[in-house]
């Protein structure tokens, strides 16, 4: 993707709300992508998420340090195979802590540690609705970190599901934090390119791994 005519850049979408693009390189990618294989594997692997409408998620899921289902949170995989959630490794947090570092400057790098990841598979047709991230009982920036296929990632308000949103693309390796005043803007993916993975990453679909401090 290094054909453009100009070249993508860093963007403040709203305030406390930043797109980095590839912050991960190729190598780093790579990695990450190893140990979301691994995380994805049973027990309390990647799973189908049932809402309580009935409804089922398109993206499937796993997760790190607490297990998030709608719309709490747990120690083991309740909506799951019920085994204790994997640990939330201290090298992620690390990573969380320099995202928001790089996105947000230092002052915003939050006390607490980072302690859930949500790891969310999107196949081609996969998508998430607009939702706030509010189950957790703190207010550090949510740091995200895309790998595979592109997608439209959609970044809206704090008051309504609708307009005003802004609609940026998400590559694999690009970084997106939100905190601030846009910790609970609502958000989603409507839209996944499919074929759009670097040729090297070996990944068909998209990955996004999400990391937030629960407070719990
Ligand atoms: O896949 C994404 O980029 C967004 C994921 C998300 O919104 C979430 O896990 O709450």
């Amino acid at each position: 993707m290094e054909d453009e005519l100009f070249p993508r850049e860093r963007a403040e979408v709203a305030p406390g709300a930043v797109h980095v693009v590839d912050w991960l390189d190729a190598e780093e990618q790579r990695a990450l992508l190893a140990a979301c294989r691994d995380w994805a594997r049973p027990p309390a692997g990647l799973r189908t998420v049932r809402t309580p409408g009935g409804g089922t998620m398109t993206a499937r899921q796993v997760c790190l340090g607490w297990h998030w289902y709608p719309y709490a949170y747990a120690r083991t995989a309740v909506d799951g195979d019920g085994s204790p959630v994997k640990p939330f490794p201290d090298w992620l947090g690390a990573l969380g802590r320099r995202a928001v570092a790089d996105a947000l400057g230092p002052d915003a790098v939050p006390a607490a540690p980072y302690d859930i990841a949500l790891i969310n598979f999107y196949d081609g047709d996969a998508r998430m609705g607009m939702h706030r991230d509010a189950d957790e009982k703190a207010d550090a920036p949510v740091v995200s970190l895309s790998l595979g296929d592109t997608c439209v990632f959609r970044f809206g308000n704090t008051g309504t599901r609708t307009k005003p949103y802004t609609d940026v693309e998400l590559r694999s390796g690009d970084l997106f934090v939100f905190g601030g005043p846009s910790r609970l803007a609502y958000h989603g993916v409507p839209r996944v390119r499919p074929g759009t993975a670097p040729a090297g990453l070996g990944l068909a679909g998209r990955l996004n791994i999400t990391l937030r401090v629960s407070g719990l």
